[in-house]
């Protein structure tokens, strides 16, 4: 009997157009999802034959594929992979590998990696990023987990992932462990970042400035062939250009209240684990919680619209707001490398973050030439702490950040909600100020809870406290202050 040489699990969006992508690369692909029909719709969008192998149970999936095993689990992420998972396993043999291609929490894959080891099986967790065009034409992949399992999968995944300009596969062994699962979820969170920050572009632009959509739409091209170049800002112009049935223009027509799925929500949560300043990335996520809060926000707007101290100057200058969105840019990246950085760290991941760079250079939903400069920066340094140190992104945000300044005032001003580019500029400001205002978060600390402090005439590690009602009545010759 004529064996497959991989299987995909799923055939919603993704599962369906990554089978298609696998086959028409030549291999063999057993397709099964659970409620039946789905396979036989999948296989006629795609012409029909092929070299699919359509199968209507689990069983006859397995048996169906070459050993060993190479099952691509394409599913809801969460209880859904689990379920799948403890179907396949006892009808798989020792070495076969299972392969999660959905968004999973990292800490999902850890336990599913732990437990699929233990049973004789390699397990790997695979980011997956590009959508159903990617999915199907060529994606960015970051796969990670039983090292054993890259070079038995690594033709497949790197013949179905994109290519970058250099020709390079957009795809490439990201570590151990859940790694390539959390690479996948700062990825998503950086794409809530560079989302938000567009859309506060757009919300200056036309508040502000009243440009029409299509003159909104003209400078987007236009930026999309500059330095702020990527797949968002090219595909922002085209929405921008759409029109309705009755020929208005359809992006006014959509209801502002965003959703999501939760990566950028899981990626805000490891950010507070590993203790890494995230406001930026964090103030995306938020903003889609604060438009989804459609009725408040109506009714607040009532509340408020006539006593809420607006002092606009007017309209923006476009080759500034262009500026402000490349500084909020780059703080946006420094912050999700700096996660990596800290997960790495934590993890014992060994993350290559040129390689990261690289792979998402194409097939992947931020793509831009921006991500050039960052596999640079990391290739000149490995080691590079922040991103910000690197020549080249400490010239760029240094020469942008007067207009940075003035875009983020402008909105300030004039009442236009603008978090991201906000954060971004006040966390650019805390990073570059060496002596902050936490000598008094510290005082106050010790004033109320006895916390400590350490002084900056004495060496770090030794902490004091000071009794401080105390010490105001008695005067600097009392014995208020001692070392702990
Ligand atoms: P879809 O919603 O299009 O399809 C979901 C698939 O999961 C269907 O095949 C469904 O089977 C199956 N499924 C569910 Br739901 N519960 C199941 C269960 N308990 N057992 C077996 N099968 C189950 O999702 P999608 O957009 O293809 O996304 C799949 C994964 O890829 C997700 O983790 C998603 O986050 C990720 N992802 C999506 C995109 C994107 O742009 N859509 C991009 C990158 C990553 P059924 O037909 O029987 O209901």
């Amino acid at each position: 009997m004529e064996l497959s040489d991989i299987g995909v699990v799923g055939l919603g969006v993704m599962g369906a157009n990554l089978a298609r992508n696998i086959e028409s690369r030549g291999f063999r692909v057993s397709v099964y999802n659970r409620s039946g029909g789905r396979h036989s719709n999948v296989l006629q969008s795609f012409d029909g034959g092929g070299k699919f192998f359509p199968t209507d149970n689990l069983k006859s999936f397995v048996e169906s594929i070459s050993l060993p095993r190479k099952i691509i689990i394409m599913v809801k992420a969460g209880s859904a992979v689990d379920d799948v998972v403890s179907e396949l396993k006892p009808l798989l043999s020792k070495g076969d590998i299972i392969i999660d291609g959905g968004n999973s929490d990292f800490r999902d894959t850890r336990r599913r990696l732990a437990e699929a080891e233990s049973s004789g099986l390699l397990y790997v967790g695979a980011g997956i990023s590009g959508g159903e065009e990617g999915a199907l034409k060529g994606a960015s992949i970051m796969p990670s987990g039983s090292p054993e399992a890259w070079p038995k999968i690594k033709r497949i995944f790197t013949s179905i992932a994109a290519k970058a300009p250099d020709g390079s596969p957009c795809c490439r062994w990201i570590g151990p462990d859940g790694s390539g699962h959390f690479v996948k979820t700062v990825h998503n969170a950086i794409e809530y970042a560079d989302m938000q920050i567009i859309a506060e572009t757009y919300s200056l632009l036309k508040c502000s400035n009243k440009l029409s959509n299509s003159e909104m739409a003209a400078v987007f091209s236009d930026w999309n062939c500059g330095e702020l170049q990527s797949y968002l800002v090219g595909i922002t112009a085209d929405i921008l250009e759409v029109k309705d049935s009755d020929g208005s223009d359809l992006v006014d027509k959509i209801l502002d209240s965003a959703s999501q799925k939760g990566t950028g929500k899981w990626a805000v949560m490891s950010a507070l684990n590993e203790a890494v300043p995230f406001g930026l990335i964090s103030q995306a996520v938020f903003a889609r919680f604060v438009s989804a809060q459609k009725d408040g926000r109506v009714k607040a707007s009532g509340v408020f619209s006539d006593r809420c101290g607006i002092s606009s100057s007017g309209s923006v200058s476009v080759r500034d707001a262009a500026d402000a969105m490349y500084a909020s840019k780059i703080m946006a990246y420094a912050q999700g490398f700096s996660l990596m950085r800290a997960a790495s760290e934590t993890y014992g991941w060994n993350l290559d973050f040129a390689g990261i760079a690289k792979i998402w250079r194409n097939g992947c939903i931020i793509r831009s030439v921006f991500l050039d400069k960052i596999a640079a920066a990391f290739e000149s340094n490995p080691k590079l702490e922040n991103m910000l140190f690197d020549t080249y992104f400490s010239n760029a945000i240094s020469e942008k950040a007067l207009p940075w300044r003035k875009i983020v005032s402008e909105a300030v001003l004039a009442g236009i909600p603008a978090p991201c580019m906000c954060a971004a500029l006040s966390g650019f400001d805390s990073l570059r100020t060496a002596r902050s205002s936490a000598n008094i978060l510290q005082a106050l600390r010790d004033y109320f809870g006895s916390h400590t402090y350490e002084r900056i005439d004495r060496p770090r590690g030794e902490f004091f406290h000071t009794d401080w009602a105390a010490a105001r009545v008695a005067g600097p010759l009392a014995k208020i202050t001692k070392k702990i």
